[in-house]
């Protein structure tokens, strides 16, 4: 009733329509400002009782916050979703068509951006007094489409419309300072910026389960600090006069594309620290206001840098008490290092950001001086200490290092390699630095949000308490024997699979048997997670399909999803040969329900709430050892969907929980891919001793899925064969072996069953939740505020 009301109210008032005349988007606006009005109250009352109780406040800094469409999670975590599905259906507008109106908030490329938007869920939902801080850039990841099967980017839009859920704080407005010089003088320094952008406050609620607490994502926008160039103006050169305005505001303008892969790019650099320095200016303003000792900064105050890209803080910090707070150097570095954590995200070497010291010392000046600093002091102490500066370089890996009191890896598996390579000589100088915290997903957005029918059937068997204590799971386990209740678990990934394939149909005009094993890798395209063997494989098993077509083949429907970085040409071709493959076995009547292919463009955080529930079989195929931990494997385990993989990343941690016997390993271990990788020809012997390979190999090579224009794909093919540095050769065989064993199970529906009810039921410690405790225990100090 006053739902209902509050949204007409909203219509007219808020948007000067009325229910005639109001469009889709103008019922979204209206339901959404509604929900964030009753937000307001939670966050309030937090902002309150945080006050109240002085604790440690935890900041979270980040390059990217991947949070996708955020009406369904409001709705969820106020409980609102039958009092808002009875205003809409009374006031005759349709749920879904409202819901899906909403553009994705693409604010990231991935794994790290979607884990940051997963811990903000998590912070909120436990009460822990928290702000996110990063960028609100005007065009996130850009959009993928394809022409002739490769992949087209387009700017994203999604601020072309109102962002309903965010409140602009022309109160919190920094200036932040770019090149100039250093003025030295009596001891101590001043640092006189050339050019000066402000950074503009955009605070979007973020309350968590219940509607308990309410934190708040803090994301900056780069404006002129004069709107105008007047002079110019005056004198007639209205180009000149816009241009400074034009170039502040392209700090904020655009997500950079790269996955993993450091840019190397001056206006990078300066997002970097645009955001890190309008972060630490407002956390000590916060302070100050009920402070008066700066030098207690680490009892209040806990940073994490999320990856290196914030890694600047640390010296700007340094610079702050030093420079303004009067505090010696030799203080400073300690007190601020109490204050910083640093999570390491890859160890991939292209992916560890480094800045010519020539750039540095143009674009912060005074930061390339505190950072000889912070190097001085640690080589004074450890003399054998791995250097910052190096060939003309700032490593922003060893700084980050050196400037956190805590390092931690994102699942077991990669911490230890972390201690072993990347950082293995800081290890030794500081054996107690890095810890482990393995990433987790929100079960509030990855079950509760995006499956409702297994959400509903959880909820009747064990109760609600699952969505805010995921170990409550465990309790499914009883059920493995009961056959009704696995009846209605596989009748719920059945009904998963129909809506799917309804909407691939509407979208591609593709045909899917539901019945079919739903065969899934989603993510990045990067070589070393090797959508590439997954497809060749996918060749292998039609090759035999049609050598063989009256044998029991188990259906299959592979579907990949995924955008390459715009300038990653390999990622690109690799996309390009999926595409052309599809159109061939698609078209063929000799597999044709059997075997199919689909990729969705323009794969993100909505497409996969849509494709995650819906999966029989999770890819996570990376070469071991390179995967740092991944974090859309636990989402498909949690969701039911087997798991076929290598030993990587968090893979070995989910097949401990869910039991060997319930994932389908295969591979080469980490340590044995180091080792193969010193046999020479290791690949060329690995294709000649599989004549699978071989012939997938002699097809794509001659051109059997590019007709047109035979060579396409040659290239592709003899980097295989002689620098398969991902080993997609070497571990060719077991995975298909393997995918064949996947097949036989799947012709046992209750033994698939089974063991996808036991993937679901020990995902308890992957929640997102478990691991938030672990870094507020481990790391930042910080606890609770959520009354009992
Ligand atoms: C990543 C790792 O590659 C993933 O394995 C990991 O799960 C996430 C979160 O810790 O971090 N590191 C990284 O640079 N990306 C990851 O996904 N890349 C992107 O986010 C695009």
């Amino acid at each position: 009733m006053t739902m209902k009301t509050d949204i007409l109210n909203r219509l007219k008032y808020s948007l000067g329509k009325d229910a005639e005349n109001a469009s889709t988007y103008d019922w979204r606006i209206a339901l959404s400002l509604v929900l964030r009005d009753q937000m307001v109250e939670t966050w309030f009352r937090s902002t309150r009782e945080t006050y109240a109780a002085s604790p440690k406040r935890v900041y979270y800094l980040s390059m990217e916050f991947l949070i996708g469409r955020l009406i369904e999670d409001m709705i969820a975590n106020l409980r609102m979703e039958d009092t808002v599905k009875t205003a809409i259906a009374e006031l005759g507008q349709d749920y879904d068509t409202i819901v899906h109106d909403e553009p994705d908030a693409a604010l990231g490329n991935g794994g790290l951006g979607r884990l940051a938007a997963c811990f903000m869920d998590s912070l909120a939902t436990l009460g822990i007094p928290a702000f996110g801080y990063g960028i609100r850039y005007e065009h996130g990841l850009f959009e993928q489409s394809f022409a002739q099967g490769q992949q087209v980017e387009k700017p994203e839009t999604w601020l072309t419309q109102r962002h309903a859920w965010e409140f602009e704080r022309p109160e919190a407005r920094y200036r932040i300072g770019f090149g100039g010089h250093v003025e030295h003088r009596d001891g101590s320094a001043r640092w006189h910026p050339g050019e000066v952008v402000m950074a503009t406050a955009h605070d979007t609620p973020v309350v968590g389960w219940n509607g308990d607490w309410g934190n708040t994502l803090r994301l900056w926008s780069a404006e002129p600090s004069k709107d105008f160039d007047l002079e110019s103006f005056n004198r007639g050169d209205y180009l000149a006069a816009g241009r400074s305005e034009a170039l502040a505001r392209t700090i904020s303008r655009v997500l950079y594309p790269d996955d993993t892969t450091e840019s190397g790019k001056e206006l990078r650099l300066k997002q970097e620290y645009f955001f890190t320095a309008a972060s630490i200016m407002d956390l000590l303003r916060r302070y100050l206001a009920d402070h008066d000792d700066i030098r207690d900064l680490p009892d209040y105050v806990a940073i994490q840098l999320n990856d290196t890209h914030p890694a600047i803080a640390g010296p700007e910090l340094v610079r702050i008490l030093v420079d303004e707070h009067g505090l010696p150097m030799d203080e400073a570095i300690p007190l601020t290092r109490r204050c910083l954590a640093y999570t390491n995200h890859t160890l991939l070497p292209e992916a560890l950001e480094r800045w010519s010291e020539h750039l540095m010392g143009r674009t912060l000046p005074r930061h390339l001086e505190i950072i000889r600093a912070i190097e001085h002091a640690h080589q004074t102490e450890f003399p054998d200490s791995p250097r910052i500066l190096d060939h003309g370089d700032v490593r922003m890996g060893e700084l980050a290092f050196i400037m956190a009191h805590k390092v931690n890896g994102v699942s077991a598996l990669h911490t230890e390699l972390v201690k072993q390579t990347v950082f293995a000589d800081l290890h030794r100088i500081h054996p107690d630095r890095i810890i482990n915290q393995t990433n987790g997903i929100t079960p509030r957005r990855w079950l509760y949000g995006c499956n409702p029918s297994l959400r509903h059937l959880i909820t009747d068997a064990i109760g609600e308490g699952w969505v805010t204590d995921l170990e409550q799971l465990t309790a499914l386990k009883d059920k493995r024997d009961d056959a009704a209740f696995i009846d209605a678990f596989m009748a719920s990934k059945r009904e998963n699979k129909v809506n799917l394939s309804n909407w691939i149909g509407q979208t591609m005009g593709v045909a899917l048997d539901p019945d079919a094993m739903f065969d899934v890798q989603i993510k990045r395209i990067h070589e070393y997670k090797r959508q590439l063997m997954n497809l060749l494989e996918t060749v292998a098993l039609w090759n035999e399909m049609r050598d063989n077509p009256n044998a029991d083949w188990t259906p299959r429907i592979k579907i990949f999803g995924g955008k390459a970085a715009p300038g990653y040409f390999v990622a690109k071709d690799i996309i390009r040969l999926i595409n052309d493959v599809a159109q061939v076995i698609n078209a063929d009547p000799v597999t044709g329900d059997r075997l199919k292919i689909v990729y969705p463009p323009n794969y993100n955080v909505t497409m996969a709430e849509r494709l995650i529930p819906a999966a029989d079989l999770s890819e996570q195929i990376s070469t071991a050892g390179k995967e740092a931990s991944g974090t859309g494997n636990m989402k498909f385990a949690l969701n039911g969907a087997l798991t076929i993989g290598t030993l990587d990343g968090a893979n070995v941690e989910i097949r401990d929980h869910v039991g060997t016997e319930n994932f389908f390993l295969f591979g080469l271990t980490a340590q044995e891919v180091m080792e193969r990788r010193t046999h020479h020809g290791y690949s060329r012997a690995a294709i000649e001793a599989s004549p699978r390979l071989q012939r997938v190999l002699g097809q794509i090579a001659e051109g059997r899925f590019a007709p047109q224009d035979p060579s396409r794909y040659h290239g592709l093919v003899g980097m295989l064969y002689d620098h398969d540095y991902f080993l997609v050769t070497c571990d060719f065989d077991s995975y298909f072996d393997t995918q064949r064993r996947a097949d036989m199970v799947y012709q046992t529906p209750e033994n698939w069953a089974a063991m996808a009810l036991v993937n679901t039921a020990s995902m308890g410690w992957f929640s997102s939740d478990r691991t938030i405790k672990g870094y507020a225990h481990d790391i930042w100090g910080a606890k609770s505020v959520l009354s009992a």
